[in-house]
């Protein structure tokens, strides 16, 4: 069991007031907060050991290369991958899935080919593909989510052919919190001889995971969403994949040897190990020593119990929400198909001045599309008002915005 009002002393931002009160933080979707002791983690770093790493030979390069090389196996025992040859540090997950599009897309997908998505993909989902399609001309084929904002498994099935190179999906929707069941698409994927990349933005830091009980062929996630610094991600890729791509980005670091010939007037290049093929640059240092650090705490409460924490506070949310006479809730019912998540409005009230109204009484929510517009137009919703909750949120900061909600409800 979490205890949340004693791990709340590790977030100094909790204490802060916002416009006179308390900070209540219901926006964990977007970004979380962030411990004190991943904070301490990154300023150590900077005051003791910083350096760049796998070039020098001096102690302080070596002391930031193995806490660099730790960060990944830290990351690479979490998700349960095979080793940190699995592990790319990217600045999130967008760049995560451009690099999927790019390194695997660019050359595998062909006119014919086709690529699924859903609709409730995140923009980050979406757009890479989009533009890719564009130069590659495969085709995008999107699969339906039903009212309540399920993914429809018929629609996925009626869609998927010998053609589907890839398909796109969500493990958990920032808009309504669902829960795809990805072993479900996975399996179908690969009697297709299709590979799957699974967004895990919205559920690595919410639950277990298993990248090889998912068996999934690529997984991307951010940092920031889980305790850890913003400009630091991840993407996870089967060994036997990335050993066959090319590199996304080119320069430092991702090279084994540039050797420049004469004769042609060119350069040879071949590309260095797993997984810093994919590295190219001075990567964000103190960023994955600040993810490995969340990545400690985290384990250390254990993921079984953060799941527990979000449901009972999802179900408590939706519950005292129903209260509510001008209250719509989006996406299901059955708390236990979605995550900490809760897309909502207050009838005749636009969803940012709620947000503001909100905000007056120093609670943060999100407002807007949340970056998935698709899935608002295909479920006929205006803006959406959205709590999302993390491991440090209680049961009375909940009544305290039900409270509000009904005061907004008087208007
Ligand atoms: N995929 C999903 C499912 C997301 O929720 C987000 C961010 C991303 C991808 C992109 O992650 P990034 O770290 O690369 O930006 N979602 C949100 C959100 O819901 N509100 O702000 C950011």
């Amino acid at each position: 069991m979490l205890n949340p009002i004693k791990l709340r002393e590790d977030f100094p931002i909790l204490k802060r007031l916002v416009n006179g009160y308390p900070l209540i933080y219901f926006d964990n979707a977007a970004t979380t907060q962030k411990p004190v002791q991943v904070i301490q983690a990154i300023r150590e770093f900077y005051e003791k050991h910083n350096a760049n790493v796998h070039r020098a030979v001096h102690t302080l390069s070596q002391e930031a290369t193995e806490l660099y090389e730790g960060a990944h196996e830290e990351v690479a025992k979490f998700i349960n991958a095979e080793s940190i040859e699995e592990i790319i540090f990217l600045r999130g997950t967008t760049e995560a899935i451009n690099l999927v599009a790019y390194s695997w897309g660019l050359r595998n997908l062909n006119q014919g080919d086709e690529v699924l998505l859903t609709l409730m993909e995140h923009h980050s989902n979406i757009v890479p593909w989009e533009i890719l399609s564009k130069i590659r001309g495969f085709k995008i084929k999107y699969v339906d989510v039903n009212e309540d904002g399920l993914l429809n498994y018929e629609s996925l099935e009626e869609n998927i052919s010998r053609r589907t190179k890839l398909i796109c999906l969500t493990h958990v929707s920032n808009v309504t919190g669902v829960i795809n069941d990805v072993k479900r698409v996975v399996k179908l994927a690969h009697d297709y001889n299709a590979l799957v990349l699974l967004d895990a933005a919205q559920s690595v830091p919410h639950m277990p995971t298993d990248v090889k009980a998912l068996d999934v062929d690529f997984m991307a996630f951010s940092g920031h969403k889980m305790l850890g610094p913003t400009g630091i991600g991840v993407l996870y890729g089967k060994r036997q994949h990335l050993e066959e791509l090319e590199p996304f980005h080119g320069g430092g670091e991702m090279i084994r040897q540039v050797s420049y010939n004469p004769q042609t007037g060119r350069c040879m290049i071949t590309w260095n190990r797993l997984p810093w093929k994919f590295e190219a640059g001075t990567p964000n240092i103190a960023g994955a020593i600040g993810l490995a650090t969340a990545i400690k705490y985290l384990k250390r409460l254990g993921m079984e119990n953060v799941k527990v924490h979000e449901e009972e506070l999802t179900g408590y949310a939706l519950k005292r929400m129903a209260e509510c006479q001008k209250v719509t809730i989006y996406g299901p019912k059955d708390p236990r198909q979605r995550c900490g998540i809760i897309s909502f409005n207050v009838a005749n009230v636009d969803s940012h001045d709620l947000a503001l109204f909100l905000d007056s009484y120093g609670i943060a929510i999100r407002s807007g599309f949340h970056c998935a517009q698709p899935l608002h137009q295909r479920l006929g919703l205006p803006s959406t008002a959205r709590a999302s909750f993390y491991i440090y949120n209680t049961k009375e900061e909940i009544d305290r915005f039900i409270d509000v909600l009904k005061e907004v409800e008087q208007l």
